[in-house]
């Protein structure tokens, strides 16, 4: 039985089509897809929270991946329901990469942007809770500037007008809680967090908060150049792999230093998905969706399987 949903990849879907798209693949596939809520946005929308497992008793090695924290970089959320469908849709030739592992996929956590950069202003990246400086009027903030490990330690802006404001507090802001929670209910079984971004072909490790590399960043150097290896074997994209401050800039309070530093998540990654600009940028063309998607599943089954082995 096919599931009945309108998303084809062959454009960007709005935030009601992927969240349909999710609770009818679980429809459709409830041995192996379970849909949730993990909590709401700050404008009321459900943050969806997906779980891709075959059963067993909850403790096989797990991966959490999310995706459109920043909302203008749509081919996030895209590339990421390509692969939740060719995870599930495509079992049947490759069961190894759900009974292995157990997945947990949050596609669109910052659903408020992106349905505003749909509507209103395309080039959007922050949330869109209005600041709390009555003297501001400005609206939103950069929610990957807003984790709660070495927030506010440079690399992020104290303007609540700016696109790299950090919020009043570490957490200030309902996603980057929700986010938080979801990440931390299955951290101790979690190997890898991967949070896809665009644009720049990068596979990035932690930290973003200081030039100082992790203590095993060569077992994260090594698993990312495995990644992307397969990735570049499909179409010949090449990515950089490094640190985010050591490759492009310091950054403080990004979601992947928080699953790293206090989750305890080892492989814990950003992906910046195509082009390299500036030719496309954030404004990739739809029918670069599917080969993204394509590309993409192939690093994320090489992920699958060393996590499986750990
Ligand atoms: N890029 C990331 C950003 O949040 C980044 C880059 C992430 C740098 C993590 C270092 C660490 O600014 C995009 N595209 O948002
Ligand atoms: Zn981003």
């Amino acid at each position: 039985h096919s599931p009945r949903y309108n998303m084809t990849w062959d454009n960007y879907y709005r935030y009601d089509d992927i969240v349909e798209f999710a609770y009818e693949l679980a429809a459709t596939y409830p041995q192996l897809v379970s849909v949730s809520s993990a909590g709401q946005s700050y404008e009321g929308r459900e943050m969806i929270l997906m779980k891709i497992s075959n059963g067993g008793d909850g403790t096989k090695n797990a991966i959490f991946v999310d995706a459109g924290i920043h909302a203008r970089e749509w081919i996030a959320p895209a590339t990421v329901t390509y692969i939740i469908r060719e995870l599930v849709e495509n079992y049947a030739a490759h069961p190894q990469y759900i009974d292995d592992v157990d997945w947990f996929f949050m596609p669109l956590i910052n659903p408020d942007g992106y349905e505003f950069s749909h509507t209103n202003v395309r080039l959007w990246r922050k949330n869109r809770r209005p600041n709390d400086d009555v003297n501001s009027t400005c609206v939103g903030t950069d929610l990957n500037r807003n984790f709660g490990y070495h927030w506010n330690e440079g690399g992020s802006s104290d303007n609540p007008c700016n696109e790299m404001y950090h919020g009043p507090e570490a957490f200030s802001e309902a996603e980057s809680k929700v986010v938080r929670d979801a990440i931390w209910a299955e951290a101790n079984r979690t190997k890898s967090y991967m949070t896809v971004h665009s644009y720049g072909q990068y596979w990035l490790t932690p930290w973003g908060y200081t030039a100082e590399l992790p203590d095993d960043y060569d077992q994260m150097y090594a698993l990312a150049a495995e990644a992307v290896a397969a990735l570049t074997a499909v179409y010949g994209t090449q990515y950089e792999i490094g640190s985010g401050t050591v490759l492009l800039y310091p950054n403080s309070g990004p979601s992947d230093d928080w699953a790293k530093g206090v989750a305890g998540i080892p492989y814990s990654y950003t992906i910046e998905l195509r082009d390299k600009g500036p030719v496309y940028g954030f404004l990739l063309p739809p029918d670069q969706i599917i080969p993204s998607g394509i590309e993409t599943w192939e690093a994320f089954k090489v992920i699958a399987e060393n996590v499986a082995k750990m």
